[in-house]
């Protein structure tokens, strides 16, 4: 198995009992409706039962006398929601399995829950469901590049062939669709937010119709990032001032002509005035000012506009932390009612763990979007192992308090605590041109779980987990256990030996690597010591009053959890706080020997994850359970690389011995110097 598959591989069910109760009352698969949606809803119905079961299931228009079937009803109500459009019931009528929904979608939507269900062997009845979707936007961002590469992608290059496009329209394009469609994700933008004025062109937007066309069968939109001085690099304007008539006319043009050849173009992320991005700013104007041209052109045709607010300014005596509330918060209410400001959800950028970001909260009257990210840009790119739902359900389950105790992120996210007319949860997508689609057989999870969280984000990190490895993996419940476990741990063991205790490593580099010592760059807030802050004392950034005070930007109720060492919790201690090495913390030892139990245990337990990995190897595909011990072996070995890098160069402040407990590196600081200069050398 090469995991081309992801979660829709339909294998044969060999338990007789349940082949044949499905085989009874699958006989039929009936839609009236003739759109591709339905259309395709009915053929994955058909191809995932007749492979489960081993038998032909004809789609018919009209329900046949008799034998019992699935009939795809949609009602015949018009001028619905969106979110009406994508719900869905499931339900049991005389033998038959209906699925009832507003819309086309919501029969796709079901039908791939119905087949999620069966794919885990379960009896028909407990089918019997209703479902709708917490979020209206359900999105991938994807980072590609026009000529083929993708920024931060570990999964070989992109999927869209653009040199071929529009003439050839690979298959894959369809089995990438197929897969959003079955966990909910119904927007993709394909370019990355450092994007190229090239996909503007006519030339671009004709290739961009052809995925789109493949896409709009399975209910997903595209959208396009968009560089802000197109006007300029582009339509040979003198400026990209949004607020110059020329200029609004430009883009009023260009979404026309986009929409000419794209008719439900989702609309257009932005990523402006960012690390060298061009935007408003360039003109003394606000993000705002730049929002809203482009949501003037988007809105005849029902577009959006997504605004990141991944900002900070090369500012040496600001702390990063604060940058988006700073350069946003005192923006809300100025956007106009087709934009969406998409945050991540940290306050800094993607940290294996960070708080979730202040920013969530403090806009009620702008939709915020939330923007995970699912390539592992910070969590070991495509060789460890790491299951991301905890740290997106970490982010959602938080709470802000604006309201009240229960204010969580997801309260804000969904629309619920603030009426947000439009919502929106997007997911950086860890897809490329390998096999298995996300390098790391195991990042398939994340995708996946990014879209069930999407559509309902009270799902527990456990119960996709686990649902998630049955689809994938196998059905039977020991190994099932066995690798959910590993799942919900990895994150934290990874975190452990990492950067443990808040510790974060957002320097520049490889973003692979170790490099706490990296003190040179063209920002200071590019450096590793900007973030660590290690010294004679102790270790970790002050953002209380007597430092940055970015705690301030929390409502009073976290501000005071989190700016008392001794009530801030361990796992976001050392982004709070400058601790001395010697003083006892919450679980009784001393910030030096936390810290060296935390990256000890961190690396030790990899050996767990692949004792673990071991013990399901009968029951696992041979090819796919050597490419994960593989990996695991490599994991190994890079824990303890981090292990050593971050304990020698810390001890060179700290002073203090490394417990007599735990080995000692086998290396000095300066030979892992050495070597990372070798994975760093070009
Ligand atoms: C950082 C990445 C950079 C992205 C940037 C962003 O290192 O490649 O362009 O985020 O989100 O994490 O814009």
């Amino acid at each position: 198995d090469d995991g081309y598959r992801l979660w829709l591989r339909y294998e044969r069910i060999t338990d007789p009992a349940v082949r044949t109760a499905y085989n009874k009352t699958f006989s039929f698969i009936a839609v009236s409706d003739t759109s591709d949606i339905s259309h395709n809803a009915a053929k994955e119905l058909q191809a995932g039962i007749g492979a489960m079961t081993g038998k032909h299931i004809p789609i018919v228009k009209t329900m046949p006398k008799s034998g019992r079937g699935i009939r795809l009803s949609l009602s015949g109500a018009t001028d619905v929601t969106a979110v009406k459009a994508d719900s869905y019931v499931i339900s049991l009528e005389g033998g038959n399995v209906v699925i009832k929904s507003a819309g086309n979608t919501g029969l796709l939507y079901g039908s791939f829950a119905l087949l999620r269900h069966l794919q885990q062997h379960l009896p028909i009845e407990k089918a019997v469901s209703q479902s709708k979707p917490k979020i209206q936007l359900r999105m991938l961002n994807h980072w590609d590049n026009p000529e083929g590469t993708i920024e931060r992608g570990y999964a070989g290059s992109s999927l869209w062939k653009w040199y071929e496009l529009p003439e050839t329209v690979d298959p894959r394009y369809t089995d990438y669709a197929r897969a959003n469609a079955s966990i909910g994700i119904n927007g993709t933008v394909v370019n990355n937010v450092n994007a190229s004025a090239r996909f503007l062109t006519a030339e671009y937007l004709h290739k961009v119709a052809a995925l789109a066309g493949v896409f709009r069968k399975y209910g997903i939109k595209t959208y396009l990032s968009i560089h802000f001085a197109a006007p300029k690099t582009l339509g040979g304007l003198k400026t990209s001032d949004p607020l110059d008539p020329e200029v609004r006319k430009w883009w009023m043009e260009k979404t026309k002509e986009v929409y000419s050849i794209i008719p439900d173009f989702g609309g257009f992320l932005v990523k402006a005035n960012s690390e060298g991005e061009p935007g408003p700013q360039d003109y003394g104007r606000t993000h705002a000012d730049g929002a809203n041209m482009l949501a003037e052109a988007l809105a005849p045709f029902n577009g959006v506009v997504i605004w990141r607010a991944f900002v900070y300014k090369a500012d040496p005596n600001a702390d990063r932390f604060k940058a988006a509330y700073d350069e946003f918060a005192s923006l809300d209410g100025k956007f106009a009612k087709n934009v969406i400001v998409q945050v991540k959800n940290g306050p800094i950028d993607f940290q294996p763990r960070e708080p979730f970001s202040p920013l969530f909260g403090n806009m009620p009257k702008t939709p915020l979007g939330m923007e995970f990210q699912l390539t592992q840009e910070y969590l070991g790119f495509a060789t460890h192992w790491v299951y991301e739902a905890p740290i997106f359900k970490e982010c959602l389950d938080a709470d802000t308090y604006v309201k009240g105790k229960g204010s969580t992120v997801a309260s804000i996210v969904d629309g619920s605590l603030h009426n947000y007319p439009l919502t929106c949860m997007a997911g950086v997508a860890n897809t490329g041109s390998d096999r298995s689609w996300t390098g790391h057989p195991m990042a398939q999870a994340n995708w996946y779980a990014f879209g069930r969280l999407a559509w309902d984000h009270t799902l527990s990190a456990q119960a996709i987990a686990r649902e998630w490895a049955q689809l994938t993996l196998t059905t039977q419940p020991k190994p099932v256990a066995a690798i959910t476990d590993i799942m919900l741990r990895s994150r934290d063991i990874y975190v452990d030996y990492n950067t443990p205790l808040g510790l974060s490593r957002p320097w520049t580099g490889a973003h692979y690597a170790p490099e706490p010592w990296q003190n040179r760059s063209s920002r200071p807030d590019w450096t590793a010591i900007y973030y660590h802050r290690a010294d004679s004392l102790g270790l970790g950034f002050d953002r209380t009053a007597t430092g940055s005070n970015a705690l301030q930007q929390y409502r009073p109720e976290v501000t005071r959890a989190w700016a008392n060492p001794e009530t801030c919790p361990l796992p976001y201690l050392l982004w709070f706080h400058h601790i001395s090495w010697s003083q006892k913390l919450s679980s009784g030892r001393t910030l030096w020997d936390e810290l060296c139990h935390r990256f000890y245990t961190g690396a030790e337990s990899v050996v767990w994850m692949q004792k673990q990995w071991a013990s399901v190897q009968s029951s696992i595909d041979p090819t796919l359970h050597a490419d994960v011990t593989g990996r695991l072996l490599k994991q190994h070995k890079e824990a303890i690389w981090w292990r050593d890098a971050w304990m020698l160069y810390l001890q060179t402040f700290s002073k203090q011995a490394i417990p007599a407990i735990y080995r000692r590196p086998e290396r000095t600081l300066e030979e892992v110097k050495e070597g990372v200069n070798v994975y760093l050398m070009r």
